[in-house]
């Protein structure tokens, strides 16, 4: 076990004022890994005001120059990529193969992007007889969740200080060795002090006492909807600008006349992937009634090969949390074809791929997010009943639309009321934008739109 008493501040670790800590534990053997500290807000303090001296110096830097520095610390990053892999597979508890290639891999693109786009993007811009100036918001506190644990830190830090921006995070309580990790290829970059700091701590500590900071510019949240409400309420009365991330409950619409096969097997994945704990995942399967039993089968057949291949959920808490969901979805009608709620392990915090099929748009397994492994299908019969049900929740985050030809799948896209659509399967782009219609949240991230909630606009008149 690992004990460290740093919170990295003003350019250096130093110890904390605070003498509560935090104990990070191996959800897949449930062994304590290490201790860190639990920041106060004096600490949190400590960090704005460092955050804020250094903003007025790295706001002036040329462009360039923090372009050139976030492509350092993708360098930097990507040097330590098998520690990445290794501390969020002990934090986490996803198999080494997964945090290679996605929770190591994806971070590192996204700095990438980041460095390019810094590097070329026009900070000015000539409107008619006006110049418009596009300058960093101030200071950011970014408030992360563990379930990507490098990627969700990225996708705020980087776009944050490309716009000229300075930072504090507050990293999920699970997850703060990736986090202290980040930390570390920071100072290695040799950012000027205060530039980014990193406060270790728990959500309705640290985390609020960030969010209420009142020389905090810039609230940037992903997490749970309820937090997110009570941050946006807290942004909304200091009138401090606010990105929120928030839920899912994407669906993922088989077209009558898409390779079946092909899109439950690419839909199953989805859902496993990091054991279910993703907010853009496919969870609900819409599929026509006339091949509905057909895609069940091919489902369950799919989702029980992921039984020893996935890791476990992030911690007791959430494991206990998805059994929950799938005892509601059971007790309201659904059809269990696949996993269950029991208890696939003695240890570890394992729930099993779990299939429910007869699900309904108004049961609670369809309206509310699941954050595990659990895919509803559900049956349509006809387009616009499928439309209908896509668009039936509270959440518009992401989704997925498939169909023989791409254009028919696109016409269907065009219709949903959500943030991002996979046609016919899709692929990651770093730079597209990414971010919720409806209550999944505010703002965007990723691209030349992630960097622009960093900025805010001034006009000069000639
Ligand atoms: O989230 P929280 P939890 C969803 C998912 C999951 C549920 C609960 O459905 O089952 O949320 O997860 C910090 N002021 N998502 O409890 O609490 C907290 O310390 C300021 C979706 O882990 O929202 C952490 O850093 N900050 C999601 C971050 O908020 C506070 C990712 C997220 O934790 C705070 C994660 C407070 N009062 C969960 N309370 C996504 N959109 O990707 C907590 N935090």
């Amino acid at each position: 076990m690992k004990a460290y008493d740093g919170l990295y501040i003003d350019g250096a670790w130093r110890p904390a004022a605070s003498t509560d800590t935090i104990e990070v534990v191996n959800p897949a053997d449930e062994r304590v890994i290490a201790r860190v500290p639990a920041a106060g807000p004096g600490d949190v303090d400590t960090a704005v005001r460092a955050a804020r001296a250094a903003l007025p110096g790295w706001a002036a830097t040329p462009p360039a120059e923090r372009a050139a520095r976030l492509a350092a610390l993708r360098d930097a990053l990507a040097a330590r990529k098998d520690e990445i892999a290794e501390t969020v597979t002990a934090e986490l508890g996803s198999p080494l193969a997964f945090s290679q290639a996605v929770h190591a891999a994806v971070p590192i693109a996204v700095a990438g992007s980041y460095a390019e786009l810094a590097a070329g993007h026009a900070f000015e811009e000539k409107v008619g007889n006006s110049t418009v100036l596009h300058e960093p918001v101030g200071v950011v506190g970014a408030i992360t969740p563990w379930n990507y644990p490098l990627h969700q830190i990225v996708a705020k830090a980087a776009p944050a200080l490309a716009a000229g921006c300075t930072v504090v995070l507050k990293p999920a309580e699970n997850t703060p060795l990736t986090a202290r990790l980040f930390a570390e290829a920071i100072h290695e970059v040799g950012l000027p002090a205060g530039v980014f700091n990193l406060v270790t701590g728990l959500g309705p500590v640290a985390g609020q006492a960030l969010a209420e900071h009142p020389d905090v510019d810039l609230v940037s949240f992903t997490g749970s909807t309820a937090v997110g409400r009570r941050i946006g309420a807290v942004a909304g009365g200091a009138v401090k600008r606010v990105a929120l991330e928030l839920g899912g409950k994407s669906a993922n619409v088989i077209l009558p006349s898409a390779d079946l096969a092909h899109a439950v097997h690419v839909g199953v994945a989805n859902v496993m992937s990091n054991s279910g704990q993703t907010c853009s995942a496919w969870t609900r399967m819409l599929v026509h009634r006339d091949r509905y039993d057909e895609a069940v089968d091919l489902a369950a057949a799919a989702a029980a090969k992921y039984a020893d291949r996935i890791g476990p959920l992030v911690s007791a808490a959430q494991r206990d949390r998805v059994r929950g969901h799938i005892e509601k979805g059971l007790a309201e009608g659904a059809r269990l074809v696949a996993g269950g709620p029991e208890s696939p392990r003695a240890q570890g915090y394992f729930v099993s791929p779990t299939v429910l099929a007869d699900v309904t748009p108004e049961m609670t397994v369809a309206q509310e997010e699941i954050f595990g492994p659990v895919l509803s299908v559900l049956r349509y019969e006809d387009e616009e009943d499928a439309l209908r049900i896509a668009n039936g929740t509270v959440y518009g985050l992401a989704g997925a639309v498939w169909a023989g030809e791409e254009a028919e799948a696109v016409a269907f896209a065009r219709r949903m009321d959500t943030g991002q659509v996979d046609i016919n399967g899709g692929r990651f782009n770093p730079r597209a934008p990414f971010g919720g219609y409806k209550q999944s949240g505010v703002g965007r991230e990723l691209g030349a739109h992630g960097l622009a909630e960093y900025l805010q606009t001034k006009s000069l008149q000639f």
